[in-house]
């Protein structure tokens, strides 16, 4: 039944309700936690008062003091960050949107709405704000992310969040969205994330869906089909979906589930021949296709799930396997998940197995908000929990380059970095982390928070990196220990693979061939994990920051390692020079870690064929304004695409790169620097421009941080190299 909140809000004219007061929302953060609060009274609003930063994020006036304007890089750098550090959180972070894919709100609303959980007004009414601004203005509909044509996975979902939070089928926006819907084939469509949301919801029929069977759970560790060898994030996804698909759990059927069941297809619901919708999946949304083997494996699963749950027995076996594991990653990350889906697939799991009353319940909801971020346009889910460890690595190596640390005027915010940075470095193992299938977590760095508690290789290589170039600074305190250094060390040393490349949270433990098995159709290469220049250059570099602190401690292995890595590296250099970037567009951001890679062994422009290659390849990619502008496409294409405009993110990444490989001509590294001064507003901001962030080759996500920490990081590099002379702007 639909929770009363959901229908009683002021509607203007054509039915939009009208939004909050955006000058009401805080964020506060809580050891890197971070949650969006609505002040409903005045009085409130008085006691906690909005913030610079608050009124930054919701795109409100900061009136920030414009500065003297930048004659040299370090200048530039300096009012960049006189600008940014206003906006530090109390607690020694950058907050920001972490948004950018467009199939969380719909995982998160359509949980709310199956348990009957009550949205609060000021939330329903910002998630609304922020589907419709999200739609694109052409033809009403989404795409798999923010800046994707319009797809069945995006408008399907989000057309049905959007009813679910109360707008009508009238709504001038639905039935903009709804007819490109039809025109798009209509839900039936979907890819299979899309149809395990409909399903769920009780809008399209489980038959129509391919199988989820949890039974690989049970299957002995050393099968590559035993999902403890699957890349995290997809085994994660798959374990919750396991055990609502094999209850085939589907919310009640009510009045208005009837009408979304009549409103997203284009014939009759009862005439569908559900059967036949498994392999269907609309022309826009298909990335990956199946390979002919997942397609006789799915034919003969579909068989076996003719068997009824009650008599068979190794199905209620592996639910118990699949709670237990489930368990597991509730407890082990306090409800936050390794990431949203799986945080929402779980909460429903949660609902069904132990009830609305249950502890785990109670604390799933508490930590959705974690997830969620104000912005102008309304009310978004992020990506993960946030970015905090990986921005906060950033930006104090950046303010070390440019001399910013070591300015006594940022002495507090230093500190308050150098402390964010102590607290979130990872104290422990998981409990159980063999039956958990974990990685060693004990002196990683997450992603996100200590809470969330994931080891990744390069978080854990940034961090270290971050607070030994902090804690060399002189006035800051020393906060991390030297055994503390060796743990992080330990813990990266565990992740090599045997390609002698880094992976992201572990290390390849499936075969290549279990690739033929995505099922995922919208994603590539999530089945296993891979290694990537990124992640490998970031622990290469990782380690030789630490060896130089300690250079007793693990010397052989951690020599051995550095040197295999660069193997790995120039094995993954294209013929044309440039290296592919799996998590940030694109070919700018590799370049910059191989590049970076190649210099820590000596290897430069002009010693290098590797790195001579490499700095051509950028060149040859320079716009005429003297800046970069890479556009996503080239994550999607593999193919380096000219973004419409350059971006000064871009921009930073290549002018670092080719500083990194000693460059000899200074010109076109000055260019792409003056490019970034131009492109800075008085007051020391840089201004969001195109989508910056990517994961599984096909859907992007935003990093508005890096606006900030790579400009300011390219800068102190650049007058570094040449000096902080004045420069023409
Ligand atoms: C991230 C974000 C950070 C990113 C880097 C640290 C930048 C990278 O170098 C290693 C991989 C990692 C940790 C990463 C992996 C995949 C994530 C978690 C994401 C891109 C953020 C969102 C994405 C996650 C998979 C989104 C949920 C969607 C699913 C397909 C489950």
């Amino acid at each position: 039944p639909l929770p009363e909140s959901y229908t009683s809000a002021t509607l203007n004219l054509d039915g939009t309700p009208s939004f909050t007061d955006l000058s009401r929302w805080r964020l506060r953060v809580d050891q890197g936690a971070q949650t969006w609060h609505y002040l409903e009274s005045d009085e409130e609003c008085q006691r906690w008062p909005q913030a610079t930063s608050d009124k930054y994020h919701l795109g409100l006036p900061t009136d920030l003091p414009e500065l003297p304007s930048a004659k040299t890089p370090l200048e530039c750098a300096r009012n960049g960050f006189e600008f940014y550090r206003h906006i530090q959180t109390d607690d020694g972070h950058w907050g920001g949107e972490y948004g950018g894919p467009m199939f969380l709100i719909p995982g998160l609303v359509i949980v709310y709405y199956i348990t009957g959980t009550p949205i609060s007004e000021p939330m329903r009414l910002e998630l609304i704000r922020y589907l419709l601004n999200r739609a694109h203005s052409e033809d009403g509909g989404w795409g798999i992310h923010i800046e994707g044509v319009s797809t069945v996975f995006g408008t399907a979902l989000n057309y049905a969040t959007l009813r679910i939070l109360g707008l009508g089928p009238d709504h001038p926006a639905m039935v903009k969205a709804r007819t490109t819907l039809h025109k798009l084939g209509g839900a039936t469509g979907a890819p299979a994330w899309g149809k395990f949301w409909l399903s769920a919801l009780g809008v399209y029929e489980w038959e129509g869906m391919n199988p989820v069977p949890p039974e690989l759970w049970t299957l002995p560790k050393w099968l590559p089909l035993n999902p403890g060898n699957w890349w995290v994030h997809t085994r994660l996804v798959y374990l919750p979906m396991g055990y609502i698909y094999a209850h085939r759990k589907s919310a009640p059927l009510t009045d208005f589930t009837e009408s979304l069941r009549q409103e997203l297809y284009t014939q009759p619901y009862d005439t569908i021949n559900w059967e036949q919708q498994r392999n269907n999946v609309a022309e826009v949304d298909l990335y990956t296709p199946h390979t002919k083997i997942m397609d006789v494996l799915n034919k003969i699963v579909t068989y076996y799930e003719k068997i009824p749950f009650n008599w068979n027995w190794f199905r209620q076996y592996s639910m118990k396997e699949t709670i237990e594991q489930i368990k597991m990653e509730d407890e082990n990350s306090f409800f936050l998940d390794i990431g949203p889906v799986n945080k929402v697939m779980n909460w429903l799991v949660v609902y069904y197995h132990y009830g609305k009353d249950s502890r785990e319940f109670k604390l799933h909801v508490e930590r959705n908000m974690d997830f969620m971020w104000m912005g102008p346009e309304g009310m978004m889910m992020n990506g993960t929990n946030g970015s905090q460890l990986w921005d906060a690595a950033f930006i104090a190596q950046a303010c070390v380059e440019a001399k910013l640390a070591d300015n006594d005027q940022y002495r507090e915010n230093m500190i308050k970095l150098l402390e964010f940075i102590d607290l979130t470095q990872i104290k422990r193992d998981a409990p159980n982390m063999d039956r958990c299938y974990r990685q060693q977590s004990k002196g990683a760095w997450p992603f996100s928070t200590r809470d969330q508690g994931y080891t990744v290789s390069d978080c854990t290589a940034e961090g270290l990196k971050a607070a030994i170039a902090l804690q060399q600074t002189k006035g800051l305190p020393q906060l991390i220990s030297v055994e503390r250094m060796q743990d992080a060390t330990d813990v990266m040393l565990t992740m090599q693979n045997a390609d002698y490349g880094f992976a992201s949270y572990e290390t390849i433990r499936g075969p290549s061939w279990l690739e033929k098995l995505n099922p995922a159709e919208v994603f590539n290469n999530i089945m296993t994990e891979y290694s990537y220049p990124e992640c490998s250059t970031a622990v290469l570099m990782g380690l030789a920051a630490f060896r130089k602190v300690d250079p007793q401690y693990r010397r052989e292995e951690i020599d051995r390692t550095a040197s295999t890595v660069l193997q790995y590296i120039k094995n993954q250099q294209r013929p044309d020079g440039s290296w592919y970037g799996s998590w940030a567009v694109c070919f700018t951001y590799a370049a910059l870690f191989a590049l970076q890679s190649l210099a820590s062994i000596g290897e430069f422009y002009d010693n290098s064929e590797h790195a001579r290659k490499g700095c051509d390849f950028l060149l040859s990619k320079q716009e005429v304004d003297g800046g970069w502008g890479e556009s996503y496409k080239s994550c999607e294409d593999r193919i380096y695409t000219h973004n419409s405009q350059s971006q000064v993110v871009n921009t930073a990444w290549a002018v670092m790169s080719l500083l990194e490989a000693k460059y000899p001509e200074e010109e076109p590294i000055r260019r792409g620097i003056q490019f970034i001064m131009q492109r800075q507003q008085s007051n020391g901001e840089w201004l969001q421009e195109s989508i910056e962030g990517v994961f599984n080759k096909n859907c992007m996500i935003s990093y508005p941080n890096y606006k900030f920490s790579f400009t300011i990081w390219a800068l102190g590099k650049y007058a570094q190299t040449f000096g902080d002379k004045a420069l023409v702007v």
